[in-house]
């Protein structure tokens, strides 16, 4: 059972080196807290990367919510997370055919594969969508996707057949090298404790949003939807000290995770 497993045991079942890279970062940082950090301008997200970098694994972008886009913006964010030791998440949830994900990965005014360590994916378009960002990529070996299995917002149209066909085509073994991931809601999604569940929609003082969103608590988050990175946006984003916002979010949901694998 995943769900009872430390993620130092876990990273020894990782097939793909991210993963495997990940956990021992977890383990190691004593973090599963992943922030969205959807911010508008360059200095903005860079100035909250220094407050909140020793707390998280993973930093999640929207890149083309980025109004002052540049290349210096990707390369010190890349500092960043050398010097606090997290990975890179670009939330960009491909969604095509294989051609067109391979040019929108590697290529136009992002060049994502180059800075990102991690990507989302949808499965929608099938096994095409796997094999096009793995053309992208220069070298995929290094880089890592989360295939979303589920999502956190009320009325979204994904049922379980969908849920279910999406970890087949995780585990299918000419993927499962790149497949770092899951984005899901549910503790049932994610058996292979290989695998990295990743869950958004985490909130500690509001339960849902003006847009649909929905929100659960760290507890609930990591002990009841089996979540082992949860991502936290505007939590900690609109927060007046995101330094301690996020210090807080992470003992929180660190702590879910000690109580979850020793009960
Ligand atoms: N996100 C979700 N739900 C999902 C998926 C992604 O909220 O099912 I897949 C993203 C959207 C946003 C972040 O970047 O996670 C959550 O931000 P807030 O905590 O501010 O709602």
């Amino acid at each position: 059972n995943r769900l009872k497993m430390s993620f130092e045991a876990r990273s020894n079942h990782a097939r793909c080196p991210v993963a495997k890279r990940l956990f021992q970062l977890m383990a190691v940082k004593k973090s599963n807290l992943c922030i969205a950090v959807d911010l508008p301008k360059v200095g903005a997200i860079l100035d909250l990367v220094m407050k909140i970098g020793p707390h998280i694994c993973v930093l999640k972008t929207h890149i083309d919510v980025v109004e002052d886009f540049n290349e210096n913006f990707v390369h010190s964010l890349v500092a960043l997370a050398e010097k606090y030791n997290f990975l890179i998440m670009e939330d960009r949830k491909f969604a095509d055919i294989g051609n067109t994900v391979s040019m929108q990965y590697g290529h136009g005014l992002y060049k994502i594969s180059q800075w990102a360590d991690l990507v989302t994916c949808h499965s929608l378009p099938g096994k095409g969508v796997l094999d096009g960002l793995k053309n992208g990529a220069v070298d995929y070996s290094n880089k890592g996707v989360f295939l979303l299995a589920e999502m956190s917002c009320r009325g979204n149209l994904i049922n379980e057949k969908y849920t279910k066909d999406t970890m087949e085509l995780a585990m299918d073994g000419s993927n499962n090298d790149f497949i770092a991931g899951i984005v899901c809601q549910n503790p049932h999604v994610v058996t292979n404790p290989g695998l990295i569940q990743l869950t958004p929609g985490v909130q500690i003082s509001n339960t849902s949003d003006e847009l649909s969103q929905q929100y659960s608590s760290p507890q609930s988050a990591i002990k009841e939807k089996g979540a082992d990175i949860a991502v936290v946006g505007r939590g900690v984003t609109n927060s007046p000290n995101v330094a301690a916002a996020a210090e807080e979010y992470r003992d929180q949901l660190w702590s879910a995770y000690c109580s979850r694998i020793e009960s």
